[in-house]
């Protein structure tokens, strides 16, 4: 078996003496590579002035990093520019939030089209190569143009749209082809395959072959599914521990026997906080016995702060978190606690496991594995319980959360109420469920059958055509 070869914008390269990334995409693909050892390529997260044209190599438990620089002109162009205001906000429906510059655009192809420069002389005849996410969508075919024979697929972390949406991008029948130079293209849910196959069949106006196939050029593209999960019991142990230790039994002590209600993402707009500190406040407006009663404590983690719409939502979630608490707060009682930076990963683990109340609310989102974290992190005989926003791709496996539609504040604030008054043996039901079939899909088996897919080994797909 040839080595596995992974290509994302960041590269967790393990730091001397440190104990591995806990979260990300590094704890998805650790059992990937054993075995067959690999390469991990992408960006350094370093933009300079003058970048170094040099690939740096780190090497750790038969995994190779490399990771390049880009430029700071690059780095606006392709990543703060393109990426993050043109390609973001469309994959996320968000049309009116879609800034598409020709320059940006072109820079994205030049920061690809080096990728694959620096990418191919490390690479050997049969490496298997998995591209991640929107920032990457033509290095394959930047690849194929270097005279690149292998399997290459690609995972899309984010929603895939529909070609009514898609189409709104100029250039979207570029970014169509680039997808058909991949092997495998994968997406989180049968949602996001029933966009994808709508933007191929009407992005290249041919028909699609059963199953879920496109030939182009003489070349077969496969299109699947495979939801990302989580390490479900390691989760579930970091979030069992953390709440004994002294700063949770504070954190606990603080909330005076009030009810939790929790959220935790990185600050952007497709994550719905304006929306859901609106719904908290009509649940304070229209079900008064919860006041004094419940504290909602958000984690807004700093994200892509040179994109101008992110600073303008952080000024308008301080604004509703702040008016909400001019409203209601008593000497003893704030009702919004809001935490504007990252807590460490097992902090917050032990926190979700002490609120009744789990918000993810999203207005899109590929996947959330804040929803399948939560739920792993309860205490099975006392669990919370999670309000979850129909739009996000875990919804499609939680029937037995609270789903609820953003937009609609009553709605949340009635599902909020709900979840605060539930019967335990109704918790207990719902949390049995969910986490039953988080356990049944590990993280391990997501990464195994990706690539069983792409290299041709689920027995009942032939390994996908070469060039
Ligand atoms: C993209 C897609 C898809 C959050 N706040 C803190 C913190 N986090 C951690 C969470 C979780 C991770 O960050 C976020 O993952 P999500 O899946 O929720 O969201 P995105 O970052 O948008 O990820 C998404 C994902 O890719 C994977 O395919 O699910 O749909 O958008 O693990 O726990 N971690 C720490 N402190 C925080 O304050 N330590």
């Amino acid at each position: 078996m040839g080595r596995l070869v992974i290509v994302s914008n960041r590269v967790p390269v393990p730091k001397r003496g440190e104990p591995p990334a806990a979260g990300g995409l590094a704890v998805a693909l650790k059992d990937a590579f054993s075995g067959r050892g690999g390469l991990w390529f992408g960006w350094s997260g370093t933009a300079a002035e003058e970048p170094a044209d040099v690939v740096r190599h780190a090497r750790r438990a038969g995994v190779d990093y490399a990771v390049i620089d880009l430029s700071q002109q690059a780095y606006d162009g392709f990543y703060a520019g393109y990426a993050n205001s043109a390609l973001w906000p469309m994959f996320h429906f968000r049309l009116g939030l879609l800034s598409y510059d020709r320059d940006q655009a072109e820079c994205y192809r030049i920061v690809n089209r080096r990728y694959a420069d620096k990418l191919m002389p490390l690479l050997r005849p049969d490496d298997t190569i998995w591209v991640h996410d929107y920032q990457m969508i033509p290095l394959g075919a930047e690849l194929r143009a270097r005279g690149s024979k292998h399997r290459i697929g690609y995972f899309h972390h984010i929603p895939f749209p529909p070609w009514a949406v898609f189409s709104a991008m100029p250039g979207s029948e570029e970014l169509i082809r680039d997808l058909l130079a991949y092997d495998l293209v994968g997406v989180q849910t049968h949602r996001d395959l029933t966009g994808l196959m709508d933007c191929m069949a009407q992005g290249t106006g041919m028909k699609l072959r059963a199953g879920g196939e496109v030939r182009f050029r003489g070349r077969r593209t496969l299109l699947r599914s495979f939801p990302i999960a989580i390490a479900t019991q390691e989760f579930a142990d970091l979030a069992a521990e953390s709440v004994k230790s002294a700063e949770s039994q504070r954190f606990a002590t603080s909330l005076v026997g009030r009810s939790l209600v929790i959220g935790a993402e990185r600050l952007d707009y497709t994550k719905g906080l304006p929306e859901r500190l609106r719904a908290f406040g009509a649940l304070l407006e229209r079900f008064p016995e919860h006041r004094g009663r419940v504290t909602y404590l958000q984690v807004a983690a700093r994200s892509r702060e040179d994109v101008e719409s992110y600073k303008d939502l952080k000024r308008e979630i301080e604004t509703l978190a702040g008016r909400i608490n001019g409203d209601y707060s008593d000497a003893d009682w704030t009702p919004v606690r809001y935490v504007g930076r990252a807590l460490p990963r097992g902090t917050l683990a032990g926190y979700y496991r002490m609120a009744q109340v789990g918000l993810v609310t999203p207005l899109r989102d590929g996947m959330n594995l804040v929803a399948k974290e939560y739920v792993a992190a309860q205490d099975p005989e006392n669990p919370g319980v999670l309000v979850l926003s129909r739009f996000a791709g875990a919804a499609e496996s939680m029937p037995e959360a609270l789903l609820v539609n953003p937009l609609d504040a009553v709605g949340m604030a009635e599902a909020m109420n709900t979840a605060l008054t539930m019967p335990l043996d109704e918790r207990r039901d719902r949390h049995a469920a969910i986490f039953r079939r988080l356990r049944e899909n590990s993280v391990e088996s997501w990464a195994k059958s990706f690539l069983a897919v792409l290299e041709g080994k689920d027995g009942a797909e032939a390994a996908p055509s070469r060039a």
